[in-house]
């Protein structure tokens, strides 16, 4: 006797690789939820005789970016940070331009990094390192980062070869990083492996550093409500 065939068969190995999504699915929503207090956010204004700032960081967010410092580029970056971070980043920048780009781009680092370190809290439940290496055609760029609460940047490779990029002085790449780092109390290392080209190097240095950061910020649902630090605390 013949077995019946056709349409009315159920493809049995689809139907595990759809459930194994929908595991995959719920288990990215329970970590989500392992963090008490969610979404986790932050607003800070900061106003000086050089730049009078607002930012808006939603950690848990959905990469979405309002970005308006007056520096194009920085702008552009900020929308990576967002973007690859999966954060909501707002940036309200008035910084005093006619004289350079310092002051704002050094301050929205300020700013932005205290915010990091307001929205993240006690670190309790979180993986609180980060890697990643990022390419951008022939520029490539590895981030490592620990939330550990002591600030330090290193640069390594580092290597842009123009003075500018749109209106972007490119010294102010590594001091956007010294800024947020120390006002967060991140480490943070970022290597260059590769690169020609300017805007390329810097943008796979942000969305590495979004990538990163994003992994370090994440819960660890193995480690829910635990400060993961043999010392018991990472604010510093
Ligand atoms: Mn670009």
């Amino acid at each position: 006797m013949a077995v019946a065939s056709g349409s009315s068969e159920v493809d049995w190995e689809a139907r595990c690789r759809e459930l194994e999504a929908e595991v995959a699915r719920l288990k990215g929503q329970q970590s989500a939820q392992q963090i008490p207090g969610g979404p986790r956010s932050a607003t800070r204004e900061r106003k000086t005789k050089e730049t009078d700032i607002r930012v808006e960081l939603v950690l848990d967010g959905s990469g979405r970016c309002e970005a308006n410092t007056g520096v194009g580029f920085l702008d552009h970056m900020l929308d990576q940070l967002a973007k690859h971070g999966l954060m909501d980043v707002t940036v309200q920048c008035k910084g005093d331009l006619w004289i350079d780009d310092h002051h704002t781009v050094e301050d929205v680092g300020i700013a932005l990094g205290q915010c990091l370190g307001d929205a993240l809290g006690d670190k309790a439940g979180i993986r609180r390192f980060g890697n990643f290496t990022a390419p951008l055609d022939e520029a490539l760029v590895s981030v490592t980062l620990d939330l550990s609460g002591r600030a330090h940047l290193g640069m390594h490779g580092w290597h842009l070869p123009s003075e500018r990029i749109g209106d972007l002085s490119t010294q102010m790449v590594k001091h956007f990083f010294l800024s947020l780092a120390s006002t967060s109390g991140t480490t943070l290392h970022i290597t260059q492996h590769a690169g020609e080209n300017s805007h390329h190097i810097v943008e796979a240095t942000f969305k590495a550093f979004a990538k990163a950061l994003r992994a370090a910020c994440e819960a660890d649902p193995r480690n829910a409500g635990v400060v993961p630090s043999s010392k018991g605390n990472l604010i510093g």
